[in-house]
C-alpha cells in the first residue's frame, strides 16, 4: 500500500483571525483531513518576530487552536498542536539557520515589508523567520504545504533548503509542495484592494475577522471600495469589485460566471449586500462552535497536550537522522 502523504501549515497567532486567512489557508486545510496525514500548528515562535504582549499571544494562541477547530479541524483527525510545545522545531531551525544563505533571506519580500512597519525591531528572528518555516514543514516529512499565495516565496525557500541538504547528506527531507488555492489565494483589503487583507492592518474597516458580528460584517461590505461604472464583473482593472466576488464565490459557491448572471443589470449596492450575507451566514457556524470551544480551555489544553505528543513522535524520528547526518555524536 502506498504510504500516506503528510500535509503541514501553521497560522500565527499574532491578531484576529480575518476571512483572508480563512479562506487562503484554513478553509484548505479540512479537505486533507480524510486522506493525509496532517499537522496544523499554532506557530507562536514565529509571531515572537513581532513583539507581542504576553497576555495576548497566550489568549491568540488558544484562539486559534478554537477557530482550527470551529473551522471544521476534529483534534482525532488531524495533529493539532503549538509550536513552541515541540522543540525540535527550534532545534531544526537552528540547524537550517546553517544551510540557509544570507543573500537568499534577504531577497524575501515579508522581510523587507515587515521590517519598513517595524523599523525599531527589525531582529534576527525576523530575518531568519524562513528557516524556521522550512524546519516547521521538513520536520514532518512533508509533502503538502497549503498556504496563501504571499507564502510561495518561503515555500520554495524551503525547497531549496531541503534539496541543498538533501545534496551534501543524501536523502533526509521530503521536498515539499505548496498547495495554492487559485480563487482565494489572495483576498485583498477592502478598503486598498490592491493591498493583502491582513491581520496586522491598522484600518480594521478594510479587514473582516473570523469573529466579526453579523453588524460589523454587513457594515464593512456596504463600506467596501468599488471601482468606477456600475458593472458586477471580474476583471483585472475591477480590482475592488472582482475581490468582493471572489469571496461571494467562496462563501456561496458560486462561479464567476453565475455572479456576473445574478447582478447582471443591478447596482454595486445590492451586490455588497448580497457578499456580506454569503459571508455573514458563512462564518456563522464557526462562531458559534468557537464560543463553545473557547469556553473549555480544560479541552483545549488537553488537545494541545495531545498534538504535541503525536507531533513531538514524528519530529524526533527526522531528528535523530538528521543529528547523525551531519555528524553530531550520538
Ligand atoms: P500578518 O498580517 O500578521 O502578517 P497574516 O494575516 O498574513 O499575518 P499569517 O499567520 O501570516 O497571517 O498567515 C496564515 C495563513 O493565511 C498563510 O497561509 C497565509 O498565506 C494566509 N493568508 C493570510 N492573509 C491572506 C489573504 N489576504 N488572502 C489569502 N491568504 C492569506
Ligand atoms: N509563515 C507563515 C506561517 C507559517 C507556516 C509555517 C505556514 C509558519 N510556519 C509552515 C505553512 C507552513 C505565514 O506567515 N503565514
Amino acid at each position: 500500500m502506498e504510504k500516506m502523504k503528510t500535509v503541514f501549515s501553521g497560522i500565527q497567532p499574532s491578531g484576529n483571525l480575518t476571512i483572508g486567512n480563512y479562506l487562503g489557508a484554513m478553509k484548505n486545510f479540512s479537505k486533507f483531513s480524510e486522506d493525509y496525514n496532517t499537522f496544523y500548528c499554532v506557530v507562536d515562535m514565529h509571531a515572537i518576530t513581532v513583539r507581542q504582549v504576553p497576555a495576548e499571544l497566550r489568549r491568540r494562541t488558544y484562539e486559534t487552536l478554537a477557530l482550527y477547530m470551529a473551522a471544521g479541524l476534529d483534534e482525532k483527525k488531524n495533529t493539532l498542536f503549538v509550536q513552541s510545545h515541540v522543540p525540535q522545531h527550534a532545534e531544526l531551525g537552528w540547524i537550517l539557520d546553517c544551510y540557509t544563505m544570507f543573500g537568499e533571506l534577504s531577497r524575501m519580500t515579508q522581510f523587507k515589508d515587515k521590517s519598513a512597519k517595524n523599523a525599531q525591531n527589525i531582529n534576527a528572528g525576523l530575518f531568519t523567520y524562513p528557516a524556521l518555516m522550512a524546519a516547521d514543514i521538513l520536520l514532518y516529512q512533508t509533502d503538502i504545504v497549503p498556504v496563501g499565495i504571499d507564502q510561495k516565496q518561503h515555500l520554495e525557500l524551503a525547497r531549496d533548503v531541503a534539496i541543498r541538504f538533501n545534496q551534501i547528506y543524501g536523502d533526509t527531507f521530503t521536498v515539499p509542495d505548496g498547495y495554492i488555492s487559485p480563487d482565494t489565494m489572495k483576498i485583498m483589503s477592502l478598503q486598498e484592494p490592491t493591498a493583502k487583507m491582513s491581520k496586522s492592518d491598522p484600518n480594521p474597516n478594510g479587514v473582516v475577522y473570523i469573529l466579526d458580528s453579523k453588524d460589523d460584517i454587513m457594515r464593512k461590505f456596504k463600506r467596501a471600495v468599488t471601482d468606477s461604472g456600475s458593472e458586477i464583473r471580474y476583471s483585472e482593472d475591477k480590482p475592488g469589485v472582482s475581490n468582493l466576488m471572489s469571496i461571494y464565490s467562496a462563501f456561496s459557491g458560486k462561479s464567476m460566471e453565475e455572479i456576473e448572471r445574478e447582478f447582471d443589470g443591478k447596482g454595486y449596492g445590492d451586490f455588497k449586500l448580497a457578499v456580506g450575507e454569503a459571508c455573514a451566514d458563512g462564518l456563522s457556524k464557526i462562531r458559534e462552535e468557537f464560543a463553545k470551544l473557547i469556553a473549555d480551555k480544560a479541552h483545549l489544553d488537553e488537545v494541545m497536550k495531545c498534538g504535541a505528543e503525536a507531533a513531538f513522535y514524528h519530529a524526533r524520528k527526522t531528528m535523530s537522522k538528521v543529528r547523525r547526518k551531519i555528524g553530531f555524536v550520538n
